[in-house]
């Protein structure tokens, strides 16, 4: 009867402590024991992969993706559902996704937006998942429904500061706060001022300017370190940690970390696009700058890329998600096309729906651009999303114990260590996007096998997805295992 079901061995493990020549034994669907290389006999496994050099980390977890969603970022609804969102992440090296269960401002409850959403993703899912409750209508109702949401595992929600769909004005969101603070919630704001975006987008109109470009002027980084600083506040106030959602300005970078120097449970989340995207890809001929259309929009160039690799480095930023949100390009009725009409043959950027696809590429992206040192990348873009979402140690990590969800890469192929580059190309990608916005960005690595909770689910070289939709299931989250009030708030809330 053989000890291991799984054994990877000849590897370099990379966890968020530890970098290694260790081998990894599973049975069934964890991790038995993570051992100096050669600790166990392979004549006791079921099945050997042998990672030949390359590197073993924690399956990717990618806590910021919107699938299967009815028009709420502009004209357009979303392009990939649970089963090809969450296979495009397996194909990208993600074991776990946490989507998004939307309320819209005309729904009072959000337990039946939950229940909505399960009934989705139910047996349609590659990976692992959970869901964020997006919260645009916090109602008495609604409030009153978050202690049940913990008991459902649920231990996250966001909120928006603009998008006429979904904005909440101040005392909204100290309604949403205080609620969240009691039940012991983290509340992940989209952190720009819709008033000052929609006055830009008007004054630009007025102007008769409608391509693609001026989506960036209308979204200027004030918006964005406004709302940032404003929501810090809100958050000092009722003394209960935030998470700044997809932060593309190194001027809000400045708020969030002056913020955390002085105690405040304020965490952030970066994301590809503003790292590997600039204003020029918005300014491509005719439409094409439709394909970068997101917000906060990608920024001006180097500097900005500079200032967030900063963040990411000196743990400013807490996770890099993708903010999978895709769209069709060529899609007149649902896609970025959808804002294109006879009175506006070049589109009008308004309606443009807001998002790009990127769940697929954020691992090999991150690690191609070797701009972080690989612990640090295994906990922005795994192990502290876990930890920050309470799903450690079960996800996010290599222990005894946890599930075995692990993304192994290809080993050097150089003589002096480097690896072969190649062009990202769209044909390569498993989403059901007609684009990517990286395409042609150089790489130098891809996995080469994605293993979820002890099933090889993609074997790039040997079938490619092998894994099945419905393995996926629904994880409960337990609260943040990063955040904590501290007990300083200005305003002490009564019991
Ligand atoms: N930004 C996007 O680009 N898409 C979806 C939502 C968001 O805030
Ligand atoms: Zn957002």
């Amino acid at each position: 009867m053989p000890i291991y079901d799984l054994l990877i061995i000849n590897g370099i493990v990379v966890t968020d402590k530890e970098i290694g020549e260790f081998d990894v034994a599973v049975k069934g669907e964890q991790i038995l024991a993570v051992e100096p290389r050669g600790s166990f006999s392979t004549r006791e496994a079921v099945k050997v992969i042998d990672a030949q050099g390359g590197y073993v980390m924690p399956g990717g977890v990618d806590a910021h993706v919107h699938l299967q969603e009815p028009p709420m970022f502009g004209k357009g609804s979303t392009a990939d559902n649970y089963e090809t969102g969450s296979r495009s992440a397996i194909a990208g090296g993600t074991t776990t996704i946490i989507t998004f269960a939307p309320q819209r401002k005309h729904e009072p409850s959000l337990l039946t937006i939950l229940a909505a959403t399960h009934a989705k993703a139910a047996n349609n899912c590659f990976t692992d998942y959970s869901f964020h409750l997006l919260v645009s209508n916090p109602t008495p109702t609604a409030l009153a429904e978050f202690a049940t949401l913990r008991r459902e595992g649920i231990s996250s929600l966001k909120i928006y500061m603009t998008y006429e769909a979904l904005q909440l004005h101040d005392a909204q969101i100290l309604d949403v706060l205080l609620e969240a603070r009691k039940n012991g919630i983290t509340t992940m704001v989209h952190a720009e001022n819709g008033h000052v975006i929609e006055w830009m987008t008007r004054k630009l109109e007025e102007e008769e300017k409608f391509a693609p470009k001026w989506h960036g002027t209308s979204h200027p980084p004030m918006a964005e370190f406004e709302a940032t600083y404003r929501a810090i506040c809100l958050s000092e106030f009722i003394d209960t940690p935030i998470l700044i959602v997809h932060v593309s300005s190194p001027v809000a970078v400045e708020h969030i970390r002056a913020a955390q120097k002085k105690g405040l449970p304020i965490f952030a989340e970066t994301c590809p696009q503003y790292v590997f995207l600039t204003a020029a890809d918005l300014d491509k001929p005719g439409f094409e700058g439709a394909k970068c259309v997101c917000a906060p929009p990608p920024r001006e160039g180097v500097a900005d890329h500079e200032g967030i690799w900063e963040g990411l480095k000196d743990g400013t930023f807490t996770v890099f998600s993708s903010d999978h949100c895709p769209f069709k390009y060529e899609d007149r009725e649902m896609g970025k096309m959808s804002s294109i009409t006879p009175e506006y043959p070049e589109g009008r950027f308004r309606y443009i729906p807001n998002g790009i696809a990127g769940i697929e590429t954020r691992l090999p992206l991150a690690m191609s651009a070797e701009r972080l040192e690989l612990r640090r990348l295994v906990q922005v873009t795994s192990t502290d999303a876990a930890k920050l979402y309470g799903l450690y140690p079960r996800k996010g990590a290599l222990l005894p114990g946890s599930d075995a969800d692990v993304t192994v890469w290809y080993p050097p192929t150089g003589k002096d260590g480097s690896l072969a580059e190649f062009e990202l190309k769209n044909e390569m990608l498993h989403h059901n996007v007609d684009y990517t916005p990286f395409e042609g960005k150089k790489l130098k690595q891809w996995p080469r096998w994605t293993i979820l909770r002890g099933q090889v689910v993609w074997d790039r070289e040997k079938g490619g997805l092998l894994g099945e939709k419905g393995y996926g299931k629904f994880i409960k989250r337990d609260r943040s295992c990063l955040t904590g009030s501290r007990g300083l708030g200005e305003w002490k809330i009564p019991e």
